[in-house]
């Protein structure tokens, strides 16, 4: 006999193999998406395709793996006592810590009996006549869902270049974004780092110190601030935990990006050059993603921008003794800022160790990659490891690898051809009961992303309670609430200086890749407000439908 679910009013819900919500991803969104659904008491299953928990922190291993965001505040904020008791060791927590975390997060708060690990989500077709989704998944199995929820990450989909040869390369290659996890060592190797963002930024001065010599492949040099980052004292937790309150109340109202910070109140123009370059200077000091907040402008005004430019161009000409390395290593295609800016340590110092060359790959290009070289035009660098640091399918690429079929057996890449289409980055019309958490059109990697993870699962798990209390089945965008919102997302976007920039943001890494600005600028305060003001006019822009008499549990 079946059973009306709490949650979801389903009869299913209490037979094998048929959930109310299926969340895709066990990385910090997919287990919060759980853990609050879990207090609403509904069936959830989640499925990763990794062998364990923490999503990106669980694949980007390779060596100087950190966040770009302090720890304090790069930090699940739902729970006072885990955000009291955890303590991180250092500013900028490295990787197999914030690994460690979200293992604590997942024993702590009992998750793993819901997580089905390495396991894939290979296909969700949606059923109209039972308005379930059906779930295949990489085991072979086939389960229903009433909701499926996307957690698949932004930064998930590791790319691979084209570049000729590469599979014949006789050394080993290892991808940033899928480092092996056992340890690798390149001592006494010749090294090749192809890609120049953050990922090659971060691993650049570890490799320098192992390799015999490390050759660095650059196509675009990027801006890059010190992280200053240094051991955390007791102290220093116990004043950031003293003031956790205000920090995350302002990360999720104020913050555009959702970090804490002061707000700028006057633009780069309105100082003088010593008052500038002297705020300038005290940021550098200070260190971290926050340079860009020094002025107001930065993001929306060339000349002010160029200010900020010109003085972390003057910083690597001072920091890197060859002036000709120097001059290649300046950015001078960008706004500063319009490709995500870089946190390092000793990057650009790392160009005057003697084992270190950087090769311009703009003027003098990769032909192929042969058994033991790189091949350019002006010659062959031999080579006995490669290191890929070229990024990711952002954003869309986790979502476009599942075969997701809505209404009228249409795919979301269908849908998606021209660019993603969604209402407030949740929901695509045509896709009923599918939320996406941190898709494309929310500010997801324009922000703290924990502080966009947790907004957008409270919202989602506020909206199925919703639907429950009201009785209804679906709920769907309104095409034309989608459409208004993509034209609000690119229309924001276009006020400022990011679609200069060649970026992932855009796409522009991926040959053929609609070139949209896919991230929401508008700020993490000012989106939180739209999705709260959505939710308490009844989910304005949504089509909801009510259970249709069939569907309420007969008894059987
Ligand atoms: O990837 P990227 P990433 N031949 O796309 C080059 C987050 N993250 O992994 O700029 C030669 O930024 C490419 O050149 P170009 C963070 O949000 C965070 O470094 O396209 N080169 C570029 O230099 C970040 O922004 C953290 O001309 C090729 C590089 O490879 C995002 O992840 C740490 C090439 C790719 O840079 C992505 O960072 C790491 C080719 N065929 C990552 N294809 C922290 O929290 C690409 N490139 C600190």
């Amino acid at each position: 006999m079946s059973a009306v679910h709490p949650v979801s009013g389903n009869c299913h819900a209490a037979s094998a193999g048929a959930y109310d919500v299926v969340v895709v991803g066990a990385g910090f969104a997919g287990m919060y998406m759980l853990h609050r659904l879990r207090g609403q008491g509904g069936s959830v299953r989640v499925y990763e395709q990794g062998g364990d928990v923490g999503g990106t922190w669980y694949w980007n291993r390779y060596p100087g793996a950190r966040c770009d965001v302090e720890s304090m505040q790069y930090s699940y904020s739902f729970s006072e006592e885990l955000q009291q008791e955890w303590n991180w060791s250092e500013r900028y927590a490295p990787q197999p810590e914030i690994l460690k975390y979200a293992n604590h997060v997942a024993d702590r708060f009992d998750l793993r009996s819901d997580i089905q690990l390495n396991t894939r989500v290979d296909r969700a077709v949606f059923d109209e006549a039972t308005r379930l989704w059906s779930v295949t998944t990489s085991d072979g199995k086939n389960v229903t869902a009433k909701y499926v929820v996307l957690a698949t990450g932004c930064l998930s989909n590791a790319r691979m270049p084209d570049i000729k040869g590469l599979p014949d390369f006789k050394g080993k290659v290892y991808h940033t974004g899928r480092w092996p996890h056992e340890p690798v060592d390149f001592t006494g190797l010749r090294v090749g780092v192809i890609g120049t963002g953050s990922s090659g930024i971060q691993s650049v001065p570890i490799i320098a110190e192992q390799a015999s010599q490390l050759t660095v492949f650059q196509r675009t040099p990027n801006f890059s601030i010190p992280a200053r980052n240094a051991l955390l004292t007791a102290e220093e937790r116990e004043a950031y935990r003293a003031k956790y309150p205000e920090i995350r109340r302002f990360a999720r109202e104020e913050a555009r990006n959702g970090i804490y910070t002061e707000m700028p109140d006057r633009g780069a123009l309105d100082d003088g050059d010593n008052v500038r370059r002297s705020k300038y200077q005290a940021r550098w000091e200070r260190g971290g993603l926050t340079f860009m907040s020094v002025y107001n402008n930065l993001g929306v005004d060339k000349a002010a921008n160029d200010t900020a430019a010109d003085f972390v161009r003057d910083k690597i000409a001072e920091i890197v003794r060859d002036p000709e390395t120097a001059k290649r290593l300046q950015p001078n295609n960008h706004p500063i800022g319009s490709k995500r800016i870089c946190i390092d340590t000793d990057y650009f110092a790392t160009f005057n160790r003697p084992n270190v060359a950087l090769v311009d790959i703009r003027t003098n290009p990769i032909e192929e990659i042969t058994a033991n070289a790189v091949r350019t035009k002006a010659g062959d660098y031999e080579v006995d490891a490669l290191v890929l640091a070229t990024g990711f399918d952002a954003m869309t690429g986790s979502v476009a690898k599942i075969d997701i079929r809505g209404r009228d057996g249409q795919t979301l890449n269908q849908k998606w051809a021209e660019g993603p289409k969604t209402y407030l980055g949740l929901m695509s019309a045509g896709f009923p009961n599918l939320f996406i958490i941190t898709g494309p059109g929310s500010p997801s990697v324009l922000s703290n992303m924990i502080v966009s993870i947790e907004q957008h699962v409270d919202w989602i798990t506020g909206c199925i309670v919703y639907m429950r209390a009201h009785g209804l089945d679906t709920m769907e965008a309104k095409p034309n609430a989608e459409d208004k919102w993509v034209a609000h997302v690119n229309e924001v976007a276009q006020t400022t200086l990011y679609p200069q920039a060649n970026s992932w943001y855009m796409g522009a890494n991926i040959p053929g890749k609609p070139q949209i600005f896919m991230p929401y600028i508008g700020g993490v305060g000012v989106y939180r407000q739209i999705c709260n003001d959505v939710a308490s006019k009844g989910y304005e822009g949504f089509a909801m439908t009510a259970a249709e008499p069939a569907q309420q549990c007969a008894a059987s």
